[in-house]
């Protein structure tokens, strides 16, 4: 075996395929549910009784971190900000795109007539207390902090907390820090995993609980999201779930194999887990050798080939005829990041039903998505993008609605609900309605 065929990517001709081998290819690895609930639960009640002190025992054990206080509390210390000129404008501009996409998300309240003299109204509130889990692990990812600030600030939130594991020094990035700061964020729990979970949805000695958990992360995470979503004693709301990164990439003659390549392993280089899917549309033998050719190239080229690698061998290339059967792939897969590499690549749109973000045509490597286009990049994975949106305005703003009757509208309609309250045998809510049909004025 040579160092190629090492690391070769297994590659499938569709049209051979049976129903079963179909559907194991769109298949993500199965997770060990139970074994990871059994270590994330007692993280979660031990931070949920003992708080900052909890807090400080895992940083010591899972960072290796000395720390005196859990949670770094605003205004943050200059120094702990401190990054390169070059570094603020580049997170400013990301910032700038991603203020002004999230910011025209926002909807005008809406007020209908829906008969005369009934008037409904809703209005939007932001969520109050917000908690925003940014992932270290094997990569720092200020990115993240932007991806869920901005558009909690968007939305007007007034209650912003980051949460983010240490390095040994027991310091966060500085870039994050910086982020925090530039949108007025009270405070950073400095954790990781499930304990920062726990931490942002019961409060601690000295963070006030949140309302609502954002962030993507590993298993741990996801498992502690789910966990206090799931416990009326924290009362908390938790935005999707969010695993490892996933790209699909579909193309067609017209590609430029390398840019094909380098898509597919800038979402492999995420993590061991990431899952990178290639449909190949009558691929020429020379366009196909050659992109075969530059995955290997470039994997044996970068800074994390080693994941790269492994990512490689349990990701698939699927051989197809037409872009029809592409797209009916991809609909079934429903991937976090859709690439389309394909000519007219916009007039295909219409067809995708389920993605979480989609990158149209030559010039959109999933990259300018995933810091600066504008577009979120806390995505739905694992196929939930049949039934998930990625984190957006929306995900920071509550919905109320109002309805005002006169004594016209209440004339019109008061008949009716006073015959369906009885149909349902309700008759309290017939009459409070029957009375005021009685009323004189
Ligand atoms: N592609 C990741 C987000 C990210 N990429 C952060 C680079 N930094 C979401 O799946
Ligand atoms: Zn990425």
């Amino acid at each position: 075996m040579d160092q190629a065929d090492f690391f070769s990517v297994p590659t499938y001709v569709g049209s051979t395929l049976s129903a079963e081998e179909r559907s194991a290819l769109l298949a993500r690895p199965i997770k060990n549910t139970e074994n990871i609930r059994k270590l994330v639960t007692p993280i979660i009640d031990d931070v949920k009784a003992r708080g900052d002190a909890a807090l400080i025992d895992f940083a010591k054990r899972f960072e290796k971190a000395d720390l005196k206080q859990a949670v770094l509390k605003a205004p943050f210390p200059r120094h702990l900000m401190n990054i390169s000129e070059q570094t603020k404008r580049d997170i400013d501009t990301a910032y700038n795109n991603i203020h002004a996409f999230h910011k025209a998300q926002l909807r005008p309240s809406i007020s209908v007539e829906t008969m005369k003299g009934v008037v409904c109204q809703r209005v939007s509130r932001p969520i109050e207390r917000v908690g925003l889990y940014v992932p270290g692990g094997t990569a720092v990812l200020p990115s993240t902090a932007l991806m869920l600030g901005v558009p909690a600030k968007v939305a007007g939130c007034p209650h912003i907390v980051f949460s983010t594991p240490v390095r040994k020094d027991g310091t966060v990035a500085p870039e994050i820090v910086y982020i925090a700061n530039k949108l007025g964020a009270e405070a950073i729990v400095l954790a990781g995993g499930a304990q920062a979970i726990a931490a942002m949805a019961y409060g601690t000695q000295s963070l006030v609980k949140v309302h609502k958990i954002f962030g993507p992360g590993n298993q741990f995470v996801t498992a502690a999201k789910m966990h206090v979503q799931n416990d009326y004693s924290a009362l908390v709301a938790i935005d999707l779930p969010a695993g490892p990164s996933e790209v699909l990439v579909i193309a067609d003659e017209s590609c430029v194999p390398e840019h094909v390549a380098l898509d597919l392993l800038s979402q492999a280089e995420h993590g061991l887990d990431s899952q990178i899917v290639l449909l190949a549309v009558n691929l020429s033998p020379a366009k196909f050798a050659e992109l075969e050719r530059q995955i290997h190239e470039h994997t044996v080229r970068l800074s994390r080939s080693t994941i790269i690698q492994k990512v490689l061998t349990q990701s698939a290339i699927i051989r197809l005829n037409t872009v029809e059967e592409a797209f009916e792939w991809s609909n079934l897969y429903g991937p976090e990041h859709l690439v389309l590499h394909l000519v007219n690549a916009a007039s295909y749109i219409p067809k995708i039903q389920n993605a979480g973000s989609v990158f149209v045509g030559p010039w959109s490597p999933v990259s300018m998505g995933d810091y600066a286009s504008g577009t979120n990049h806390t995505l739905p994975t694992y196929g939930y993008a049949n039934a998930y949106s990625g984190v957006n305005t929306d995900s920071f703003l509550k919905y109320i609605t109002t309805q005002e009757l006169t004594r016209k509208g209440i004339e019109l309609l008061g008949p009716t609900v006073v015959r369906l309250a009885h149909l349902e045998g309700l008759t309290a809510h017939a009459d409070s309605v029957q009375v005021r049909l009685r009323t004189k004025l």
